[in-house]
């Protein structure tokens, strides 16, 4: 058999890899040490001679099991949304195997039900992003024991595609910078871009511990220094990591470290597939699916669900949103709505599950997010003709909605080197080969197929609304740069699906409601999955602020629900 089982049997038996054949953990953890302590961390496995090379990417320090299968074909994860040719990976020959976590066996959760649980802890935290790590540290600082359960093969969820930032008033950061900013402000401006559709409570706590979230994240090890604004807010506001890097990765790193530091029971290839209720409804703990260990039962009086949104579930999107049926995503492939159905079927409210943002700059024909960074740092946005038709700056469902009105529904977002220069990003777009680039913007226009003379037309009437500082065409609020050093760069974009407002209905205490609008007992649920903190429209900024404010609160009142009842 040509697998890397078969290789490693001839060097040292199953003993090179296991501690005895059939004995793995759902994490994998025994093997993956092993795979470090002869093959020497990421850090010294990556090629810097390879343009591109999967041990150095922005999942960070993942378990190599998550690509190199003992005794299957390997599976590179990075082609799950990117389409990277030539990466031959070795034992690429060896069979594959059918997905473990294949669709939901009824009699299995039966069974384990039945045989009771395995084990009893007091927080179980469902989904291993931003949210959950935020409620799980928080639950544990807060003196509760905690399970973490990720059925991906490594932690990270959606959050970690994260590249904008995190929205906050009052800051240090904010002060530094001199920006006026007031929690009303944040709160209007949230309510106006949700259409006013949001729960105005959810949205007050969003903004009155944005700050302190901030603080938080500072004090597991967060770098958030630098100050940008986002489509619909009317001041700078959204902190990210110095050097414009991108925002998911990084505090997804902090993270994953602070959960370890927190000595926090964090399980990979763990599915939950039932919550579990008494008579009474209450919640009495949950049934996993893990990798190797089959199904089985942990006992509990708090979960937190923070499985984040549906934007990955096809059938989800067709049926919640048929007009974006068949859309590209951004999202991770493990956001397919396991917590929504989950809370249905104990009887969870829902909030606007409807509701579906689709992001205006994914990459054309791809599901690599061009980040709202781009234009907030300067970027134009025009279509195939090159004329502009919106104003960079607005909310993401109106320019969304301006795209698709264009020829071809699709738009170029245009940008100089100065730009390219300031926007680590951006460079990391160039790297994915992802930009046209040109010594002049007639040369750019030609390369990219726009009409004669009309992108030289628009640039220039850009460059004269940047210095009279009015935008006479679209009103654009802020323009930080003209578009004037060469060489010239456009990416070619259209609307993805990006977030799923909708989800279970909670109240300020992150307590997932029933259909009468009381609490489920014991249940609780952060970021994505849940429903009305952002209405009909999700400000960029604020759902990595959410999965951090509403985490903590979640596993904090988890914590407190399970030590005090
Ligand atoms: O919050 C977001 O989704 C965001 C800022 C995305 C982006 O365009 O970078």
């Amino acid at each position: 058999k040509n697998d890397l089982a078969s290789f490693h049997k001839e060097m040292g038996g199953c003993k090179s890899c296991h501690t005895q054949p059939g004995k793995v953990s759902d994490s994998e953890t025994y093997e993956n040490q092993q795979c470090k302590s002869c093959h020497g961390e990421y850090s010294a496995l990556a090629n810097p001679k390879l343009k591109l090379d999967p041990h150095a990417s922005h999942l960070g320090d993942i378990n190599c099991t998550s690509c190199h299968k003992g005794h299957e074909k390997p599976k590179l994860y990075c082609n799950e949304c990117h389409s990277f040719k030539g990466l031959e990976m070795p034992f690429n020959s060896a069979k594959t195997k059918e997905p473990w976590d294949k669709g939901w066996d009824n009699d299995a959760i039966s069974k384990a039900i039945a045989a009771g649980p395995k084990e009893t802890t007091d927080v179980i935290v469902v989904g291993a992003g931003s949210a959950g790590f935020n409620a799980a540290i928080a639950a544990k600082k807060a003196g509760a024991q905690v399970v973490l359960l990720e059925k991906g093969p490594f932690s990270g969820g959606n959050s970690m595609l994260a590249a904008g930032g995190y929205n906050a008033v009052g800051t240090t950061q904010q002060k530094e910078h001199k920006v006026d900013d007031k929690i009303e402000w944040f709160v209007e401006d949230t309510m106006k871009g949700g259409r006013y559709a949001n729960d105005p409570k959810l949205v007050q706590i969003l903004a009155e511990q944005s700050a302190e979230g901030i603080k938080w994240l500072e004090s597991l090890g967060a770098n958030m220094d630098d100050l940008k604004r986002s489509g619909g807010a009317r001041v700078d506001r959204t902190h990210r990591p110095t050097g414009g890097l991108s925002v998911g990765p990084h505090i997804i790193d902090v993270l994953r470290k602070a959960s370890v530091k927190e000595g926090i029971d964090t399980r990979l290839n763990s599915k939950v597939v039932k919550l579990v209720v008494d008579e009474d409804q209450k919640i009495v703990g949950v049934v996993v699916h893990g990798k190797h260990s089959d199904h089985y039962m942990i006992a509990a009086k708090s979960v937190v669900l923070a499985t984040g949104g549906y934007g990955f579930n096809k059938e989800m999107v067709a049926f919640y949103r048929p007009t974006f049926k068949g859309m590209t995503s951004s999202n991770n492939i493990t956001s397919t709505g396991d917590g929504i159905e989950l809370a249905k079927a104990i009887g969870a409210s829902m909030t606007d599950i409807d509701w579906v943002q689709a992001h205006p700059t994914v990459g054309k024909d791809s599901r690599i997010l061009i980040s709202e960074t781009v234009r907030g740092v300067g970027a134009i946005m025009v279509n195939k003709d090159g004329n502009r038709f919106v104003s960079e700056l607005t909310t993401r469902d109106k320019a969304s909605d301006a795209i698709l009105k264009q020829p071809e529904q699709y738009a170029w977002l245009v940008f100089d080197n100065e730009l390219y220069k300031k926007a680590k990003m951006v460079q990391g777009y160039d790297h994915l080969d992802m930009l046209e680039k040109a010594n002049t913007i007639a040369e750019l226009a030609k390369i990219t197929g726009m009409k004669d003379n009309a992108l030289e037309k628009t640039i220039s009437n850009y460059n004269r609304y940047f210095k009279q500082g009015k935008d006479e065409d679209f009103a654009r609020e802020q323009m930080p740069l003209p578009l004037e050093k060469a060489p010239f760069y456009a990416v070619k974009v259209a609307p993805g699906i990006h977030h799923t407002m909708g989800g279970v209905a909670i109240d300020t205490k992150a307590e997932v409601l029933d259909i009468q609008s009381k609490p489920l007992v014991g249940l609780f649920a952060a970021g994505e999955v849940t429903g009305g903190v952002h209405g009909y429209n999700r400000l960029g900024g604020n759902a990595v602020a959410d999965t951090v404010i509403f985490g903590k609160i979640a596993g904090t009142n988890a914590a407190k629900h399970a030590l005090e009842t």
